[in-house]
């Protein structure tokens, strides 16, 4: 009786390891690669391209969503055939095998309504832009499109990425319209998701039928 017991308790410790061992295989990789709470570092890492004064991208102090500071995107003008854009890009690092890229940030508005102001995500592989993430909740659109709010919302957006790229570029945009754009506490995670990655190319075959 006692030797039946203790086959059976080593069998159940057996099983518990063996469980442990394809949980912690199941267990998704995941990376992050940059992070601005614009505190310490500011606006390092963050290019301003603008033709004109028309547009300004610079660093705020006042109502951040944490800490002493945020970002202020400002578009003084309505019409302007390329009103200009910031941008920041963001090394991915080798053999990470990352095929998923999730985003987040908060934001606040003013004089702006929904998707006027956009976060768009290039992919780059051996230094050339190859493609666009599409980040949108339906998975379809190359942005995320940054809601009007005068108070801070959280904004997420996921999107499936090849796995050879080296590098993304981070663009924050206004397309249309005359507003304010406040960002803080943006970041940007890789991971592994072979369902996810699985599902997802499911989805753009059927969109392509
Ligand atoms: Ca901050």
């Amino acid at each position: 009786m006692m030797e039946t017991n203790k086959i059976r308790a080593c069998a159940l410790f057996m099983i518990a390891a063996l469980l442990l061992v394809v949980s912690a295989w199941a267990v998704e990789k995941t990376g992050l690669l940059a992070k601005w709470d614009f505190e310490e570092i500011g606006l390092k890492g963050w290019t301003l391209d603008a033709p004109s004064k028309d547009f300004v991208f610079a660093l705020e102090k006042d109502s951040v969503h944490s800490g002493k500071a945020c970002v202020r995107m400002e578009k003084l003008q309505d019409a302007s055939s390329r009103p200009g854009y910031a941008y920041a890009n963001i090394k991915i690092p080798q053999g990470s095998g990352f095929n998923s890229v999730k985003m987040q940030l908060f934001v606040r508005t003013k004089g702006l309504s929904d998707g006027e102001a956009v976060i768009r995500i290039l992919l780059h592989r051996e230094g050339k832009v190859i493609d666009m993430i599409p980040m949108s909740r339906n998975g379809k659109e190359p942005f995320i499109a940054l809601p009007a709010s005068e108070q801070w919302v959280q904004v997420k957006g996921t999107g499936v990425v090849p796995r050879d790229i080296d590098s993304l570029t981070v663009i924050v945009a206004s397309t249309v319209g005359k507003g304010i754009v406040w960002l803080d506490d943006i970041s940007v995670e890789g991971s592994v998701e072979e369902a996810d990655a699985n599902q997802n190319t499911d989805k753009k075959q059927d969109a392509g039928k």
